[in-house]
């Protein structure tokens, strides 16, 4: 009852643009470098590109702090670049369509980031202006608080995203304003319909000029519990603590969201994806995705990347956790059963911006093991249900950058003032200088933000290929081996592997649609389950360890109905030369 569609079936690609590809020598990706590897997009199996913005931003946040939302930023090129690209994209989806996709297929889609602006927005600007600003009430002012002393303190005790309060003093004004992330990114008060209205007509600026859908940025912080309380102290040595419950899911934020589909999404054919971070409840997550709902397609849902986070500490995002496979079968199962019934729609992904490589994480990136355990990666998504993101380099089994590199080569905020904090907190409480944060360097080696953002490697020629001049991130180091070009003149490298690995899910509805079924919950060491589809049924089975593993198929399996031409699929870390490890075929032997 719920039916197939095009944005079900799409396989979508991020495109971190800063990182992709540099055309003109400056050091930094631009909207010309993506448009000269086209091709290598839609020959991977790409529909759909997603960019990460690339409007004007002073780049505080890579430009997820946006000046101005209906301009492409200079360093990225300029709105005719983009209406080229756009041609371009269009153009392959029309030479491929039998192949692969409806004529309607759209192609790019935008990172909307409207919970907050920049500080150098002309909103803020004017807002910040004066009191009596007409835009005063666009952004989320708040008088100080004083203690008995008479000393000035933010309205509350909000800890901000990247540290400290979410609170910024204006002098001029005597105010502060809110900012749940840097205090260059200002908080949108979404209460006042002009800033609603504001943020429709920005989304039909870009939909007019050909744009085909949206991921919508941090969308579940929009609406704030009201009165902005005090949290709850939960870590007393801290000024500032965790408020996530007060910001994330708000009263009104379904409201908003339902207007946004009323006026805009509903009046075209897009694709939309909310992001929802801070939020593991499946039912509060499924209000933003049933279709009855009338809101968003689907949402990224942070549970399973989280998985390798501590589960007491509030707010450690770069601290690695050691996770058992139990534990990510019982998750990833859960979502894949999710109201299916209901028609919610999942969203399959494991790497974007603001994650480590995935091979680093949940694989091994040892020389030994690094490729099969990247295409074991790759074959667990393209047979999870619901649309697939590929995040750029992933295809090529891309993995983080080493310990021995130094924090100056870390160059996220997020990163460098968790950082930061930590150290000062330990200077202040050893009451000296000299203080051990090896562990704080372990962990962001492990998960900072900035593994996946380092420059693609293209090929082995200086910086992989991926500038002329100086890249604005060092390029990992092992570029002269391991790049794109060597991986597409290799059968067996990742990228072909991925390439054949999304034909499959293209030509099979089953890995996309098909239902769930975990055959054994307790093995921690092989991830093993089914996917049926009307008469057609899959097997999918896969060996997490290093070792050889030996998994019985259960009984039930056999001859219980028709099965579809690849019965087994499994990827064996002891099998791999011929195919990858990837067998297609209908005999229970290759499992034994
Ligand atoms: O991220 C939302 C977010 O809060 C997390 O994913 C965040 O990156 C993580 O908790 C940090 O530890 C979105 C964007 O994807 C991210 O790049 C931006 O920095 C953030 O919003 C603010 O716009
Ligand atoms: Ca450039």
């Amino acid at each position: 009852n719920y039916p197939e569609t095009w944005w079900k079936d799409a396989v979508i690609y991020q495109i971190y643009p800063i990182s992709f590809f540099d055309s003109n020598g400056d050091g930094i990706g631009d909207l010309n470098g993506i448009a000269s590897k086209l091709d290598y997009l839609r020959d991977l199996g790409v529909d759909v590109l997603w960019l990460s913005p690339i409007y004007k931003s002073p780049l505080a946040d890579m430009g997820y702090d946006i000046s101005d939302y209906r301009n492409v930023d200079p360093r990225y090129g300029t709105l005719e670049d983009w209406d080229n690209l756009l041609a371009g994209v269009h153009g392959r989806g029309m030479e491929l369509m039998s192949v692969f996709v409806p004529s309607d297929l759209p192609f790019i889609r935008m990172d909307l980031v409207v919970n907050h602006t920049s500080d150098e927005h002309e909103w803020f600007l004017d807002s910040k202006s004066s009191k009596s600003s007409p835009k005063r009430d666009w952004y989320i002012w708040r008088p100080p608080r004083y203690d008995a002393a008479g000393n000035r303190h933010p309205p509350n005790n909000w800890k901000a995203v990247f540290q400290g309060s979410v609170w910024e003093y204006d002098n001029a004004t005597d105010e502060y304003y809110l900012h749940l992330y840097l205090s260059k990114q200002p908080d949108l008060n979404w209460e006042n319909p002009e800033v609603r209205q504001a943020v429709w007509d920005l989304m039909g600026f870009w939909i007019d000029r050909g744009c085909d859908g949206f991921r919508m940025d941090v969308i579940n912080l929009i609406s704030k519990v009201d009165g902005l309380p005090d949290a709850p102290v939960t870590i007393p040595e801290d000024e500032y603590q965790d408020a996530s419950p007060f910001f994330a899911n708000g009263p009104r934020a379904h409201e908003y969201i339902q207007e946004m589909n009323r006026k805009v999404l509903s009046q075209h054919d897009l694709i939309t994806v909310g992001e929802t971070p801070f939020t593991h409840s499946a039912d509060q997550l499924s209000r933003y995705v049933l279709p009855e709902r009338k809101e968003l397609n689907m949402v990224f849902q942070f549970e399973l990347v989280d998985l390798d986070s501590p589960r007491t500490e509030q707010r450690a995002p770069f601290i690695h956790r050691p996770w058992k496979l139990s534990e990510f079968r019982e998750i990833a199962t859960r979502w894949q059963k999710f109201k299916r019934d209901e028609g919610f729609w999942n969203a399959v992904f494991i790497e974007n911006h603001d994650q480590a490589r995935s091979v680093s994480r949940f694989g091994n990136d040892s020389e030994e093991w690094r490729a099969v355990s990247a295409k074991l990666l790759a074959l667990l998504e393209v047979t999870l249900g619901g649309t697939q993101y590929v995040f750029q380099g992933e295809e090529l089994g891309l993995k983080n950058f080493p310990r021995e590199w130094g924090l100056d080569e870390y160059k996220d905020v997020a990163s460098l003032n968790w950082y930061h904090e930590v150290l000062a907190k330990r200077q202040r409480e050893a009451g000296k200088e000299d203080v051990d944060m090896t562990d704080i360097l372990d962990g962001l080696q492990k998960k900072a933000r900035d593994h996946g953002r380092l420059p693609i490697q293209w090929d082995s020629s200086p910086h992989g290929g991926f500038t002329t001049g100086t890249p604005w991130m060092r390029v990992n180091d092992d570029y002269p081996v391991w790049n794109a070009a060597a991986q597409l003149d290799d059968a067996a490298s990742v990228r072909s592997f991925w390439k054949r690995a999304l034909r499959l899910r293209k030509e099979h509805k089953i890995l996309i649609y098909g239902d769930f079924t975990d055959l054994a919950p307790q093995n921690e060491e092989v991830f093993a389950y089914t996917r049926s589809y009307r008469e057609h049924r899959a097997l999918v089975v896969l060996n997490f360890t290093a070792g050889k593993v030996t998994f019985t198929l259960p009984d039930s399996l056999e001859g219980s109905c028709e099965w579809s031409k690849f019965k087994f699929m499994f990827a064996n870390y002891q099998q791999v030369p011929a195919d990858d490890g990837v067998r297609v075929g209908s005999g229970t032997s290759e499992l034994a």
